[in-house]
């Protein structure tokens, strides 16, 4: 009767180290890696609405990220909304971009972290119709004569 409660004992004292060993092993086959969470993209435009001739700037350091700071992030650019990349990736610095149409534009940015994780957000900005001064066209007819030539004077305003 001794004998059999001691053997219980010694199999219950080998599977708690069989526990302990294993639990050992499995944290030197798992050891803690740090982590990184994407960052956070955002960018401000300036002005909001403009023409085609406004120089619209973009700056996208309100960019957070948990590990980097922002001057380590990278971005890059679509002005259009189209899918194609405008410029390569570059420091998340400010930037300015002019239009050559008019239109509603869709502004994409995409958000780089040293751990290469990427994050993206879009917004519109109001192109107008630049106002330019009107062009005019004077001619006169004939192009010489005296001080009793009836001259034929044409003005006209043309529309940009
Ligand atoms: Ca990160
Ligand atoms: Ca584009």
């Amino acid at each position: 009767m001794i004998c059999r409660h001691r053997t219980i004992r010694v199999v219950l004292l080998a599977l708690a180290g069989w526990s302990l060993v294993s639990s050992c092993g499995d944290d030197k086959k798992n050891p803690a890696t740090p982590t990184n969470d994407p960052p956070t993209a955002c960018f401000l435009s300036d002005p909001s609405t403009g023409t085609t001739e406004t120089v619209f700037s973009f700056d996208p350091s309100c960019s957070v990220d948990r590990e980097d700071s922002t001057g380590a992030l990278m971005v890059r650019w679509d002005w259009e909304g189209d899918t194609n990349w405008d410029t390569d990736w570059r420091a998340a610095q400010v930037t300015t971009h002019q239009y050559d149409s008019e239109g509603r534009k869709t502004v994409r940015i995409e958000v780089r972290d040293t751990g290469g994780l990427v994050a993206g957000m879009w917004d519109t900005l109001d192109v107008g119709h630049a106002n330019v001064a009107p062009g005019a066209c004077v001619s006169v007819a004939p192009d010489h004569g005296t001080m009793a030539t009836v001259f034929e004077v044409d003005a006209r305003i043309l529309a940009d």
